[in-house]
């Protein structure tokens, strides 16, 4: 009965149930007298990955001998969530591998339950990398991701009655079906040591700590499509010999096992605390990691493709590096390094090659979040990087110079201070000579000095003696020169966005609003000194998971009415839908998915908090990670405007004014962001009271789902009926989860900030609640707000001064409230204008009850929302990239 001959896999229910079998049997991690649900899991994952490994092989086999271009994308994070019923959506296989589990006594869905989220990031910039990976195969394209293999992923989150509480999550205890070790693929990797130049005229990089990085593939398969690309995660061991086999017999035990545990604790968590100088340490080595070793791999395969022909002008058009952040600029040096150390280049040939091969996305605008490293620990670190980077700022400078002159070097003297690398660094000698020649610089010892850095002419005139003029001469030179001067003890800092700027040949933003932030004000400089380099490329999410597999209600009604299952792949066919919005069997049929998913969502929140929600509410959702800037705070305080509200009037009042709304919260809040902890625990204390409330009953309920993650996104986001992206203007690059929610038929509330405007123009107007101020007016309003000009709404009062009588709890909430007040000891005054968008914030929210009252209309919002959500989709972003910026083609396997 058993299939021992995984190559004779094909697929239908009686051989995929063979194939289960022989996993079970033969790649054994469970006893063998059970086969129970976790050993079903396995057993079919590893069948699964079987078919992986065939079209992983045959796709690289193809790449190898094509030797096309290549798209390298390089992310610290990919949130990929659970891969199995993705891998048989993808591979069109679900149906036979239902039927085959069903045979072996098992049920596909309770299966796939038992794999962890691959949780290897924080929020969207890790998702959004999933995404286009899968985009990517879909789409054939030639490409792979890289990354670290964390031992432990994102933290798994309780809450508990004190709020969020932390707990590692280690998703590899059980080890991992989709990952493929590869023992024979190792890097060295350096840390620390010394530069010395050699006699061959080479700077060598020697000492320091050796480790080495050992690649662990997992194979992402496309959409009906053969091609299987890869996702290359790096594990850090210490080289073999390193194990003190002596300290160990002498009884030193963790001696002994000193190298092992420094190399292989780089990879043990995503972002390691970094208050503390050994946190910093280690982050930075995870970086340096994750660049050095992929750079080493993608140089291998450029020279093992190129075979006897080998040709380094080449290099930029067989490969495209993608900086997914700032959190692999180290690729730039590290390339040079490569480049100059290794190969022998020339400094000008490497750079040129450097800067046709790498590019950056941005997706941040807070100053806070954009990356800046002490020169000291970098320096320590990663000497001979340290030296390159001065190299390219000294570059820099020249060019700077070059381009703006010299004749106002106050001027000067900000775009330098904005744009360095280096930031509070003495100017190098180079561009002292350049900004003072010679023969200008020698007024210290020359008589017949003329300054022409003097801001006031005249004064020399009037100078009566040639001692009086060497001094005024004297004094103005300092005066310029102390222009240039770093502060005193200013920490000297590397800004690596502005590496990345320099180093690469594009920089985009990832929707059309923080594209211009990004232009107009975070790069401006560069912006203005170099603005073919910028674009814009609107990100997108995978419409197999984000529609197909998460909502297949939805999407049976889609192909039905579009006629075609193709807007699976070309999501502009979901615009068809437009035609049939007011149609009265699809209005019922779009109804009864929607209440379906709302069910399953019922059952999920009983097991998970404990509360029973109505499925007749309203179902309100705000998931995504605890940030101020995406004021959580603002949602739960106009839910406590309206209990309030609610309160203060009779049953039959309440009944005529509000629509009952379940209003769901989910997100992890980072380990150390006490306000962002404190808004998580306020949150759950206004839902213990409001939930247990008689009065209120199904009218109002509360619920923070815990440890939300990909899975949960995947059961939440097709049952949401309104979904809340509700950031302060401005702040929020893009946001994905409102590109999901649209496309899911959820209606949005929010603010004209990242892809929210774009969603509003393409689902309309009428079809997306708009509240609150707008980026242009954000600095002006919290210029106001810090005069103590602003004037706030008795609404917003109002509802402070409820949330301090301790209506829901012993807790007068003073460090929140404070924070909206500016009180002394609470920072600045409001920063994220909760106070500024409360009125029109509410007073939206009345709309949004108006509209779900008449569930024609809403319905109609909802189908609009999916049909114009077609933009939205990662394979319209991809295919930006793969043109705009990376150069490269689809290949064609079949
Ligand atoms: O581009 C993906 C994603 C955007 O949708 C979010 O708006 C943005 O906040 C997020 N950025 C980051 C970067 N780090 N920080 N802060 O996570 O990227």
């Amino acid at each position: 009965e058993v299939n021992d001959d995984p190559s004779s896999f094909s697929p239908n229910s009686i051989s995929i149930a063979s194939n289960i079998k022989y996993h079970a049997e033969f790649t054994p991690s469970f006893s063998p007298e059970k086969f129970e649900v976790s050993k079903a899991y396995f057993a079919t994952a590893e069948s699964v990955r079987d078919a992986l490994i065939a079209n992983w092989n045959a796709t690289y086999d193809y790449y190898d001998k094509l030797n096309m271009k290549q798209a390298y994308y390089l992310s610290m994070e990919f949130l990929q969530g659970r891969a199995l019923l993705n891998a048989i959506g993808n591979l069109e296989l679900s149906g036979p591998y239902a039927e085959a589990l069903s045979k072996l006594g098992h049920d596909l869905e309770n299966v796939a339950k038992q794999e962890p989220d691959a949780a290897l990031g924080n929020g969207g910039l890790g998702r959004l990398a999933s995404c286009f990976l899968d985009s990517l195969a879909t789409l054939n394209y030639p490409a792979w991701g890289y990354g670290l293999r964390y031992k432990y992923g994102l933290f798994k989150q309780n809450i508990t009655k004190d709020g969020q509480e932390e707990v590692a999550e280690n998703w590899l205890e059980m080890a991992n079906p989709w990952e493929i070790v590869r023992n024979d693929v190792s890097y060295p990797v350096k840390f620390f040591g010394k530069v010395v130049a050699g006699s061959d005229g080479k700077k060598h990089w020697i000492g320091g700590e050796d480790i080495k990085a050992v690649a662990y593939d997992v194979p992402i398969p496309g959409y009906k499509t053969k091609t299987t690309i890869n996702l290359r995660l790096w594990s850090t061991k210490a080289p073999s010999q390193d194990f003190d086999l002596s300290a160990f017999n002498s009884g030193n035990h963790a001696k002994a096992y000193e190298a092992q545990t420094n190399a292989e604790k780089i990879c043990y968590i995503l972002y390691p605390g970094d208050d503390s100088v050994e946190g910093k340490i280690l982050r930075l080595k995870q970086q340096y990691t994750l660049c050095s070793a992929s750079l080493q791999d993608i140089i291998a395969r450029f020279e093992k493709r190129c075979g006897g022909s080998l040709n380094w002008e080449e290099f930029p058009e067989k490969v495209a590096v993608q900086l997914n952040d700032t959190h692999p600029t180290l690729c730039i040096p590290e390339l040079m390094r490569i480049l100059i150390d290794v190969k022998g280049m020339s400094w000008k040939q490497a750079w040129e090659i450097t800067q046709r091969t790498v590019a950056y996305t941005n997706h941040t605008v807070l100053p806070e979040a954009l990356e800046k490293w002490s020169y000291d620990i970098m320096q320590k670190l990663l000497p001979r990087h340290v030296e390159i980077i001065e190299s390219i700022d000294e570059q820099l400078l020249h060019t700077i110079i070059l381009e703006s002159g010299v004749e106002d070097l106050e001027l000067l003297q900000k775009k330098l201070k904005e744009m360095r690398i280096l930031d509070n660094f003495d100017l190098p000698d180079s561009v002292l000579e350049l900004l003072f020649p010679p023969e200008e610089n020698s007024i210290m010892d020359s008589n017949e000095e003329v300054n022409i850095y003097d801001e006031d002419e005249d004064s020399n005139e009037e100078a009566d003696s040639d001692e009086e003029k060497e001094s005024e001469g004297e004094n103005n030179w300092n005066k310029t020169m102390a222009l240039f001067k770093p502060a005193p003890k200013a920490e000297k800092i590397v800004r690596m966005a502005n590496l990345c700027v320099v180093g690469g040949h594009a920089v985009n933003g990832v929707a059309e609003i923080h594209s211009e932030i990004v232009k107009e004000e975070v790069f401006n400089e560069f912006f203005k000194l170099w603005p073919h380099k910028f674009q814009n490329k609107t990100n997108g999410v995978t419409p197999r998971r984000w529609i197909l597999f998460c909502n297949p209600d939805l999407s049976s009604i889609i192909s039905k009415w579009t006629g075609t299952e193709d807007w699976v792949l070309d999501t502009e066919k979901l615009a068809e839908l437009r035609k049939f919005v007011d149609n009265k069997d699809l209005q019922t049929e779009w109804r009864a998915a929607k209440r379906n998913n709302k069910m399953k969502i019922v059952s999920f929140i009983k097991e998970r908090t404990g509360y029973t929600v109505s499925p007749d509410a309203m179902f309100d959702v705000q998931v995504k990670r605890i940030h101020e800037y995406k004021r959580q705070l603002l949602n739960i305080m106009g839910i406590v405007y309206r209990y309030k509200k609610m309160k203060e009037m009779s049953a039959e009042e309440r009944k005529d004014k509000f629509v009952p709304r379940v209003c769901i919260f989910g997100g992890k809040a980072f380990s150390t962001y006490v306000q962002a902890k404190r808004i998580v625990k306020f949150i759950t204390d206004v839902g213990a009271t409001v939930n247990h409330d008689p009065e209120i009953g199904d009218l109002l309920k509360v619920v923070f789902v815990p440890d939300y993650n990909v899975s949960v996104a995947e059961l939440l986001i097709p049952a949401s009926e309104l979904s809340q992206h509700i950031s302060t203007a401005g702040m929020e690059a893009s946001g994905t989860s409102n590109m999901k929610f649209s496309m899911n038929g959820c209606v949005l509330i929010g603010t004209l900030d990242g892809a929210n405007v774009e969603i509003r123009e393409e689902v309309g107007e009428d079809n997306f609640f708009l509240f609150g101020a707008q980026a242009h007016e954000i600095a002006e309003l919290r210029k106001e707000r810090a005069e103590g000009k602003f004037v706030p709404d008795p609404r917003f009062e109002e509802v402070k001064t409820y949330i301090r009588s301790g209506v829901f709890g012993s807790s007068n909430y003073d460090e929140l409230m404070g924070s909206l007040e500016g009180n002394e000891g609470y920072g600045r005054a409001d920063y994220f204008l909760v106070g500024e968008d409360f009125p029109s914030y509410i007073e939206c929210q009345e709309k949004v009850d108006e509209a779900y009252r008449d569930q024609k209309r809403w319905t109609r919002m909802s189908i609009l929302n999916t049909a114009g959500s077609y933009k939205f989709s990662s394979d319209r972003t991809i295919r930006e990239y793969a043109k705009d910026i990376w150069n490269i083609n689809p290949v064609d396997l079949q």
